[in-house]
């Protein structure tokens, strides 16, 4: 993949948002979100048909804006509503057992520090997502945050692999992260809970 792909990427799931998911991703896909991943999380999480029906309208919107679409983990709903790839994080399936339909697809990988670096292979990921750069009330788990020191030094790590970066990233510190070896930043909230989504994609894009 292009690395230029990663340079504003929106991750989103149906509870992220107030009011239409749809209208907001339409929005953003509209106003130049480069790569949109669908994470799906949480008690009120949708599930089977409904998530299903919910991934088909974001495919189709993605196509339409000639935008990326891929699903975090849930290989199968990735499979079958024909996502252009999938974000896998260290303890979801091993990149070795997707399946064939994966082959043309976009892999990422979740890859936090030098340990976990070491623990993995990266030898069919297109790009790495690493952080959390900076705190982020958006994942209970995210552990401790690697600030931009520790995208420098993944940076140093992995040579020319993509990088994203990801966790607490707004218009105040987005620069930094760029300045620091990342290709791009993926964001939840500062899009997702924006008063003005589409004003809030282009100012993360000048
Ligand atoms: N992985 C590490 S931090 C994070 C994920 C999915 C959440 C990012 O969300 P936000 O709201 O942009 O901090
Ligand atoms: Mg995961």
């Amino acid at each position: 993949m292009k690395r230029e792909t990663l340079r504003l990427y929106f991750i989103c799931g149906s509870n992220n948002v107030e009011g239409d998911p749809l209208s907001v991703i339409e929005s953003t896909l509209m106003h130049g979100v480069t790569m949109f991943q669908l994470r799906e999380k949480g008690a009120d999480a949708l599930k089977g048909e409904a998530l299903i029906d919910f991934a088909t309208e974001i495919g189709s919107l993605c196509r339409k804006y000639n935008v990326p679409f891929i699903v975090n983990d849930d290989t199968v709903l990735a499979e079958t509503v024909g996502a252009d790839g999938i974000h896998l994080g260290q303890d979801d399936q091993q990149i070795a057992s997707l399946s064939s339909y994966f082959d043309d697809k976009i892999i990422g990988l979740s890859v936090r520090d030098q340990i976990e670096l070491e623990q993995s292979d990266v030898s069919n990921v297109d790009y790495i997502g690493t952080g959390p750069v900076f705190p982020t009330n958006s994942k209970d788990d995210a552990g401790s945050t690697i600030g931009v020191e520790g995208l420098k030094e993944m940076r140093s790590r992995i040579g020319e692999l993509p990088m994203v970066a990801i966790g607490g990233i707004n218009s105040e510190n987005f620069s930094l992260c760029l300045e620091n070896g990342a290709d791009g930043v993926s964001l939840i909230s500062a899009i997702a809970e924006a008063k003005d989504v589409g004003r809030t994609v282009v100012s993360f894009l000048s």
